[in-house]
């Protein structure tokens, strides 16, 4: 059965696959599933079809038969509980493999978000400038803790895992600033990561959404 995810039909990111459909089409291309996508207006997400969907009337989710799901993080886990090819078949080395899963949303992304909402929504208050160095210090104190666990490996626990699909994601929001150069070993991280022919298909299909929208404005 082919699943259906929900993505922004106007993302605000302009096609540079920062939105969180990002990681399910990803993972959905690593594991050769093909999907169809929902395109959603700011207003659709909020309407009851839509938070029948995800009680906080967002994106992604994703629906196949009679399964509906929300948070990408519950998404990835279950495309790479039911495909091989994201997941370790070795006991211990599928949990340490989630276990990176859940460091990427829940260790790295708060403070990497919480900087791009600073920016966002409150840059123009008198004590912004002041806040974002604070936040960016919590960052690196995160970039250069993950930057000695990685060392020289290519993927934070052997073979390139889920784990790896979110902290890359995660990553990339840093990827307008210069945060992330003085952890060169993380730069060459993402950039593996943005390398793999899966990562090009599910940017390509995503990025073709803004241009199909933004040439029909
Ligand atoms: N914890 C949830 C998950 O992981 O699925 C968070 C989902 C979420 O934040 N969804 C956002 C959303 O639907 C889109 S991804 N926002 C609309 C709303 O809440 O009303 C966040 C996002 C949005 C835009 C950019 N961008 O333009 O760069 C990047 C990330």
């Amino acid at each position: 059965m082919t699943p259906t995810i929900t993505a922004f039909e106007q993302s605000p990111d302009r096609g540079q696959g920062l939105a969180r459909d990002m990681r399910v089409r990803w993972a959905l291309e690593e594991v050769g599933q093909p999907y169809d996508v929902r395109l959603l207006s700011f207003e659709a997400m909020k309407e009851p079809a839509h938070l029948a969907r995800h009680p906080f009337g967002q994106i992604p989710t994703y629906e196949e038969g009679d399964l509906i799901l929300f948070e990408s993080g519950a998404i990835l886990l279950h495309i790479a509980q039911r495909h091989p090819g994201l997941l370790p078949d070795d006991a211990d080395a599928r949990a340490r493999a989630i276990g990176w899963m859940f460091a990427a949303l829940n260790t790295m992304e708060p403070p990497i978000f919480e900087r791009t909402m600073a920016i966002v929504v409150e840059s123009d208050r008198a004590w912004h400038a002041e806040r974002l160095p604070m936040l960016e210090d919590r960052i690196h104190v995160r970039l250069n803790q993950l930057s000695v666990r990685l060392g020289d490996a290519d993927w934070l626990d052997g073979a390139f895992s889920a784990g790896d699909l979110l902290m890359v994601t995660v990553l990339r929001r840093l990827g307008s600033s210069t945060l992330l150069d003085a952890y060169p070993n993380l730069s060459a991280y993402v950039a593996r990561g943005e390398a793999r022919p899966a990562y090009r298909r599910a940017f390509d299909a995503q990025r073709a959404v803004f241009m199909a929208t933004s040439a029909s404005r």
